[in-house]
């Protein structure tokens, strides 16, 4: 497999600054030898640059850098669309809304492949605000939305060439979602399982079930990994940390299943905030975690695990 590193040093979406120092802590820790050990082939594509911001006017006056933001979309859009010919493009972010750009991207290359695109949101948060609804203005909370065409981004982000079907879409390890944001997840038909859900029925269900379906489409999968999914005491260096996050053991588990699988077409590493880490731990985790979904395991397996 060809993997393809991209960096999208974004930080303005997010409420605290530190975020630009993401792609350089992930490429520190080593990420670009974690993967090429498995055995796969790692081309760094360095870091995408923003188009010039364009001034916009929105009645919302809680939005914060619409124009930046906006000129991240478009750049990192056509980026991943080019990075993810016939590779596995890996994004190192910068904070959320980066996935604006990288999932119109590759949604823009699965509809030209005729096959639907899956999206697994490893979070604490679902992203889901508009321009209209977001009241902290952070855009890093509306990269889903905008991704699978809610309304109001319109004359603002770029029009998509494709959006995905919110049926597609799995988000795993919620845990802080505004009342707008509930309401809307309802009524599109996205597939919540918030802590609860995990402390239930376990982490590796909901996720069995959503690979079974992905196979059986015939989809492409684009994995979003927010620090923030981790919980706080083992991922510090993220700006919204919220407590009872997963596991090492269920993170591990979560990219080992995606790994067995052989599904995962494109991934995001984000909201890293370096300037907020403990000698460079979180850092090392998520390229651990990266390993994991690229291969890495304890002992070989004879059968699938999902
Ligand atoms: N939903 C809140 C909090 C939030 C979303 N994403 C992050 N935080 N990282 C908001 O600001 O939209
Ligand atoms: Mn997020
Ligand atoms: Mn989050």
């Amino acid at each position: 497999m060809h993997c393809r590193l991209v960096g999208a040093p974004v930080q303005d979406g997010a409420g605290r600054p530190g975020c630009e120092m993401g792609p350089s802590a992930l490429r520190t820790a080593g990420i670009h030898a974690a993967i090429t050990g498995l055995g796969h082939e790692v081309s760094d594509m360095g870091n995408v640059t923003p188009l010039a911001p364009q001034p916009m006017v929105h009645g919302n006056t809680m939005l914060k850098a619409l124009p930046e933001i906006a000129a991240w979309t478009a750049a990192l859009s056509e980026a991943a669309y080019a990075a993810s010919d016939r590779a596995m493009p890996v994004f190192l972010g910068g904070d959320h809304s980066l996935s604006a750009g990288t999932v119109a991207g590759v949604a823009r290359r699965a509809a030209e492949a005729g096959r639907p695109l899956f999206l697994l949101w490893l979070d604490a948060h679902p992203d889901f605000h508009t321009l209209d609804t977001t009241t902290s203005g952070n855009l890093h909370g509306t990269p889903v939305a905008y991704a699978v065409g809610q309304p109001g981004f319109e004359g603002y982000f770029p029009a998509l060439a494709a959006r995905v079907d919110p049926q597609n879409v799995c988000m795993i390890g919620i845990r802080s979602v505004d009342p707008d944001e509930r309401r809307a997840l309802s009524a599109a038909g996205v597939s919540v399982h918030d802590m609860r859900a995990i402390d239930e029925h376990g982490i590796a269900a909901p996720l069995r079930a959503f690979l079974a379906r992905v196979e059986a489409a015939g989809g492409l999968l684009h994995v979003s990994l927010d620090v923030d999914f981790l919980d706080p005491g083992i991922a510090p260096a993220v700006g919204t940390t919220v407590p009872g996050g997963a596991t090492f053991r269920e993170a591990h588990l979560v990219m080992e299943m995606l790994h067995d699988t052989g599904l995962v077409t494109s991934l995001d590493l984000v909201e890293l905030n370096p300037f907020l880490d403990e000698r460079g731990r979180t850092a090392t985790l998520m390229v651990d975690l990266v390993a994991s979904l690229m291969g890495r395991r304890v002992m070989d397996r004879p059968t699938r695990s999902f």
